[in-house]
């Protein structure tokens, strides 16, 4: 991958991986082709032509996508694959051995939960709770071998210090991943803090228009690399050229739409403070944050994502969801379109009530994905459904 470092965000977003191809018979296509072609023809039967053999194990357009999302990670290597889950499955397949130990944060996506509790049964996993980087070092074991944070995490945005928790990583020789799909890289860079890798679910901010399903997994270790490459291959939930194509193309505005997602989800946290049919809202660029100052170090901005909870029962929060009509009562995030969802029905309903209630996840807790529509809107669909 040939990645040029030195480049402002958003140059990289639109030039990183898709340079214009002047050799003879080419094109000069300024947008990357999709390569629809599942199979590559030689000319010579040892030699593949420019290295690609068949679509499952590289595509073109699916490495454009992969280069581009490496420089944003300012990571060497990058892969990409057809959901989030199932960039999380490969990296658990590709770097850990029945008996392994993880310590993962207890507030994490409910489906990331569910790999841990219900299909990486082999593995044993101990949750606890990351926001003190104390708790994750207790809870290493003599077969531990890798740690697994959300920060924010979803949905209660809680942080966890990537640096002191990379510093544990390496004292005892533990891989540190990292989801960075709430804040995406213009937020937050967590291999520059000490990651070893990031996943994403590219499904939300770095698509960014609800439209294609996607993950993506960087690094910039090497031998890492090299087994994440081999199980992307070997297990082959590779992302489809088309699919690829439209994560590039939504890439290409990612810093325009994390800044406005930003601005908006702050306007909308602010009104919902002083909301007296509001109890709590949950934003970490609100100096009521309890890990406000770890926020302002570890990240350029809070992004798209708040949690609040209303006065009531959940018959109250369920009627206030349902009033609403801007805003689309459904599950994911990182749209333009601003999205609201009740997670202890929706996203999170795989999760035990008894360990929702312990981590905060209360029957009255709301999400919120702000979109970048004008944010007077916003504002008066919620003033209107809370009234
Ligand atoms: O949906 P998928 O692309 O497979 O990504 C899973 C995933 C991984 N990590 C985080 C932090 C996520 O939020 C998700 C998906 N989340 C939702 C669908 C949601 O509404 O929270």
């Amino acid at each position: 991958m040939s990645i040029n470092n030195k480049q402002g965000f958003s140059t990289k977003a639109i030039h990183a991986g898709e340079k214009p191809d002047f050799r003879e018979g080419a094109t000069g296509d300024v947008v990357v082709p999709i390569h629809l072609s599942t199979t590559f023809a030689r000319a010579k039967t040892a030699v593949p032509t420019a290295g690609y053999e068949y679509t499952r194990s590289l595509n073109p357009t699916r490495r454009a996508l992969e280069t581009k999302l490496a420089a944003l990670e300012n990571a060497q290597y990058g892969l990409a694959f057809s959901s989030g889950l199932s960039a999380e499955s490969t990296v658990l397949v590709a770097l850990l051995k029945t008996g392994d130990h993880i310590i993962a944060f207890d507030d994490l996506y409910g489906g990331t939960k569910r790999l841990f509790n219900s299909v990486f049964t082999h593995y044993a996993t101990t949750f606890v709770d990351a926001t003190d980087a104390a708790n994750v070092e207790r809870a290493v074991q003599p077969n531990s071998k890798l740690i697994w944070i959300e920060t924010p995490t979803n949905p209660l945005l809680k942080l966890a210090d990537i640096r002191a928790i990379a510093d544990i990583a390496q004292r005892h020789n533990l891989i540190l991943v990292v989801d960075n799909t709430f804040l995406s890289p213009y937020f937050q860079k967590p291999l520059d803090l000490g990651a070893d890798v990031v996943v994403h679910s590219t499904t939300k901010y770095i698509g960014g228009h609800s439209d294609v399903l996607g993950g993506a997994v960087l690094t910039n270790d090497s031998g890492l690399y090299e087994k994440l490459q081999y199980h992307q291959n070997a297990i082959g939930a590779v992302l489809a050229p088309f699919d690829s194509y439209l994560a590039l193309r939504g890439i290409k505005t990612l810093a325009l739409r994390m800044e406005r997602h930003a601005q908006n989800a702050l306007a909308i946290a602010q009104y919902l403070e002083k909301h007296p049919k509001v109890t709590r809202v949950i934003y970490p660029a609100l100096t009521s944050h309890p890990q406000y100052e770890l926020a302002q170090r570890q990240t350029t901005g809070a992004g798209g994502v708040l949690s609040f909870e209303i006065k009531g029962e959940i018959s109250d929060a369920e009627r206030f969801l349902e009033s609403l009509t801007v805003f689309s009562l459904a599950e994911s995030l990182g749209g333009v379109e601003s999205l609201i969802e009740l997670p202890s029905v929706m996203t999170h309903a795989s999760v035990d009530k008894a360990v929702r209630e312990q981590i905060g996840i209360t029957d009255t807790l709301i999400r919120v994905s702000a979109g970048v529509e004008d944010i007077d809107d916003l504002i008066a669909d919620l003033a209107q459904a809370l009234n």
